[in-house]
C-alpha cells in the first residue's frame, strides 16, 4: 500500500490479516502502511517506523512491548476484536499510548455460536450429520445422545458481556446456570462461585469465556476435570490458553469427561491430532463473531475508534489500562 511522503498527513500502520472495510475506510488524509505478519513488519523501510501515529490492528498478530516500541511517534492502537491477551496494553499505557478493542458488536453472535456449541455437542449433531451423509441412516436409527440439555447445570467461567449474553440464552431454555470469576459481577442473580473447583463439582458442564493471557492460562486444568466428573462436557469460546489442553485431551480419551465443544485451541491454527481423531469433540476454526454482519461491525468500530482519535475527540472504546484524559 502507499508510502512515501507523508508530511502532515496521518501515517496509519495496518498490520495482521486483509481487512478490505478497514483498508477502505480512511480518507486521503491518511497514508496507509499495510503488514501482515512481524516478518512483514521486519521489511518496513526504516523511515516509516518514525512516522507511524496510529496501528489498526487486524488480527491476533503479537503487539508486544518490542513491535510497540520500534513506533516513537505512535499515539493510538486500534485492534480488532475485544480480547487483547496479544497486545501488551500495560506498556501502551505507561508509554501513553491509547489501545482500543471492539467489545459489545460481538457479543450477541459469539453467544449464539457458545449456545449452538453446546448444543451441537452435547446432542452429537456434526456426528449425527456424518451419518446421514455416510448413508448408515438407511440401516438403523441414529442411537440415542447420552448428552442432553435437559439434564444439565451450566458453570460459566467468565460472567462478563459474553458470559451474560451466553446465560440468557441458557435462562431461556431452561437450563440451570451458575459462575465463577474473581468477583461477583453486578446485577447478576445467579450464583457466584469465587473456586473454580467447588464450581466444577457442583455441575457437569463449562463453558468458558473469560480473557486468555497470563491471569487465565491454563485455569481449566486437569483438577478442574476431575471434579467436573464423567457427564462432564466443557464448551471454550474464550481463548485456547485458558484450558490445559494435553489434560483437556487426556480427559476426554479416559472419560474423565464426557465431551467438549472448542472453538478456539492453544496453537490456531494448529489443532492437535489427538483432538482432531475423536469423536466427542466438536471443532470450529475460531468463528465465534465470523459472520458478515458481525465482523462489519467489529471493522466499522475499529475505523471509528481510529477517526475520533485524530478529529481530536475520545474514542468509542478505549481499554480500561489506557484511558482517555482532556478529550
Ligand atoms: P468481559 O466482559 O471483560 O468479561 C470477562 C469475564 O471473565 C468477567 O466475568 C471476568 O470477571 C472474568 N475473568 C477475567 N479474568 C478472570 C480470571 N483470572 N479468573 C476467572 N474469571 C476471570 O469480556 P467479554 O466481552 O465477555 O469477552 C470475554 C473473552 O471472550 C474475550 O476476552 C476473548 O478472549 C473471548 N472472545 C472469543 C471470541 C471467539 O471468537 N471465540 C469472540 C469474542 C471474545 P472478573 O474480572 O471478576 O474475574
Ligand atoms: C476474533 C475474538 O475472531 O473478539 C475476539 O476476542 O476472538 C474474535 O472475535 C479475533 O479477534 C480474531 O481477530
Amino acid at each position: 500500500m502507499a508510502s512515501g511522503i507523508s508530511s502532515d498527513k496521518i501515517d496509519l500502520l495496518i498490520y495482521g490479516p486483509s481487512k478490505p472495510l478497514i483498508e477502505q475506510g480512511f480518507s486521503d488524509q491518511y497514508v496507509l502502511h499495510k503488514f501482515e505478519t512481524l516478518a512483514d513488519l521486519e521489511r518496513l523501510p526504516a523511515d516509516i517506523f518514525g512516522r507511524v501515529r496510529a496501528i489498526a490492528v487486524t488480527g491476533l498478530v503479537p503487539m508486544n512491548a518490542s513491535v510497540q516500541s520500534r513506533f516513537p511517534k505512535l499515539e493510538i492502537i486500534s485492534s480488532f476484536g475485544v480480547g487483547y491477551d496479544h497486545i501488551d496494553a500495560k506498556h501502551a499505557g505507561e508509554h501513553g499510548v491509547i489501545v482500543t478493542n471492539t467489545p459489545d458488536v460481538l457479543t450477541e453472535e459469539v453467544a449464539d455460536t457458545a449456545l449452538g456449541l453446546l448444543i451441537a455437542t452435547a446432542r452429537e449433531f456434526i456426528k449425527a450429520d456424518r451419518y446421514v451423509r455416510s448413508g448408515l441412516w438407511l440401516t438403523q436409527p441414529y442411537p440415542l445422545t447420552v448428552g442432553s440439555l435437559r439434564d444439565r447445570k451450566v458453570g460459566m467461567v467468565g460472567m462478563g458481556r459474553i458470559g451474560q449474553a451466553i446465560a440468557r440464552r441458557l435462562d431461556a431454555s431452561l437450563v440451570p446456570v451458575v459462575y465463577h470469576s474473581r468477583k461477583p459481577a453486578d446485577g447478576v442473580t445467579h450464583q457466584h462461585y469465587p473456586n473454580l473447583i467447588e464450581m466444577a463439582k457442583a455441575v457437569d458442564t463449562l463453558i468458558v469465556i473469560t480473557p486468555g493471557g497470563a491471569s487465565t492460562a491454563n485455569l481449566v486444568n486437569a483438577e478442574v476435570m476431575s471434579a467436573l466428573g464423567p457427564r462432564g462436557i466443557i464448551v471454550n469460546v474464550a481463548r485456547g490458553s485458558v484450558i490445559d489442553e494435553p489434560a483437556l485431551i487426556a480427559a476426554l480419551k479416559s472419560g474423565t469427561i464426557l465431551a467438549a465443544g472448542l472453538d478456539v485451541f492453544a496453537q490456531e491454527p494448529k489443532v492437535p491430532d489427538e483432538l482432531r481423531a475423536m469423536q466427542n469433540v466438536v471443532l470450529l476454526p475460531h468463528v465465534g463473531s465470523a459472520s458478515v454482519v458481525t465482523r462489519n461491525a467489529m471493522d466499522q468500530l475499529v475505523v471509528d475508534n481510529l477517526k475520533l482519535w485524530f478529529a481530536g475527540k475520545a474514542p468509542l472504546t478505549p481499554l480500561p489500562e489506557t484511558p482517555v484524559k482532556g478529550r
